[in-house]
């Protein structure tokens, strides 16, 4: 089992959900953290967490991930003790709506392949050439089920996970002949702000997770946790991870239903 204590990971999304949960869960494993996201307020309450429960080596950075400048400008800001980045977690991602092709609005397309294509490939940028240079790190990112079905209403949500899914074996054959290692968790139904954000509509969020048990950003966290922490010639490359209440994309087992 490798150990993670003393390396610098570095999370985006880290205000909520399974980043907030991946940060406080890497926090307790001893890495020192770089917490990133749009909202410092929230940033800092996991920083807060993080203080209360385990240590204060952690780092806020804030910027928005769609913006291709605005992520230089704030790896370029990074103090020369946060630069060594040992682990990405690229787990900023979104869904908006479930409307079909012909019924969308492109806003919406754009949003999300901006957030989860462009924008997840900006902070690999900013991050890889020096993992490459050190000659060591590893790279999770958080796919999805989405990424391996296509369902009613996840058009291009599930586009953007399907790249999510060949950018992830595109970096893996990249990074072949280094110590680098890439993987992807890919979960089915995990009970956070994600239908939320994707329905625009508390109770309908809810309706969602109906009758069954969902994940929660935990599970996910500690999958990760698993994924960096075995040893050095293990590469895990994809983890597709249910709710036991869920078999595919399109079953789900609800009680009283
Ligand atoms: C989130 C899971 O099933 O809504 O990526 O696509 S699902």
């Amino acid at each position: 089992m490798q150990k993670l204590d003393g390396k610098t990971a570095l999370i985006t999304g880290a205000s909520a959900g399974i980043g907030k949960e991946t940060a406080l869960a890497l926090a307790r494993e001893g890495c020192r953290v770089i917490l990133t996201g749009r909202r410092a307020e929230r940033l800092e309450k996991t920083g807060m967490q993080i203080k209360e429960m385990y240590h204060d080596d952690f780092y806020i950075l804030i910027f928005d991930i769609r913006n291709k400048e605005e992520v230089k400008n704030a790896f370029e800001r990074l103090p020369e003790n946060w630069r060594e980045i040992d682990i990405l977690i690229s787990n900023a991602g979104m869904a908006r709506g479930v409307n079909k092709m012909q019924d969308a609005n492109p806003k919406d397309w754009d949003e999300m392949i901006d957030t989860n294509i462009k924008g997840l490939l900006y902070v690999t940028y900013a991050v890889l050439p020096g993992m490459v240079k050190r000659n060591r790190g590893d790279i999770v990112h958080l796919g999805s089920i989405a990424g391996h079905e296509v369902y009613p209403g996840g058009n291009i949500y599930c586009a953007t996970k399907h790249a999510v899914n060949a950018i992830e074996k595109g970096l893996r054959i990249d990074l072949a002949d280094t110590p680098i290692r890439v993987s992807s968790v890919d979960p089915g139904m995990v009970e956070t702000e994600f239908s939320e954000v994707r329905l625009g509509d508390k109770e309908k969020a809810k309706a969602v997770y109906a009758g069954m048990t969902p994940l929660t950003g935990r599970d996910i966290a500690e999958t990760i946790v698993f994924i960096l922490s075995r040893p050095a010639h293990v590469q895990i490359a994809e983890i597709v991870i249910f709710p036991t209440d869920q078999a595919s994309a399109m079953v789900t087992h609800r009680r009283n239903a």
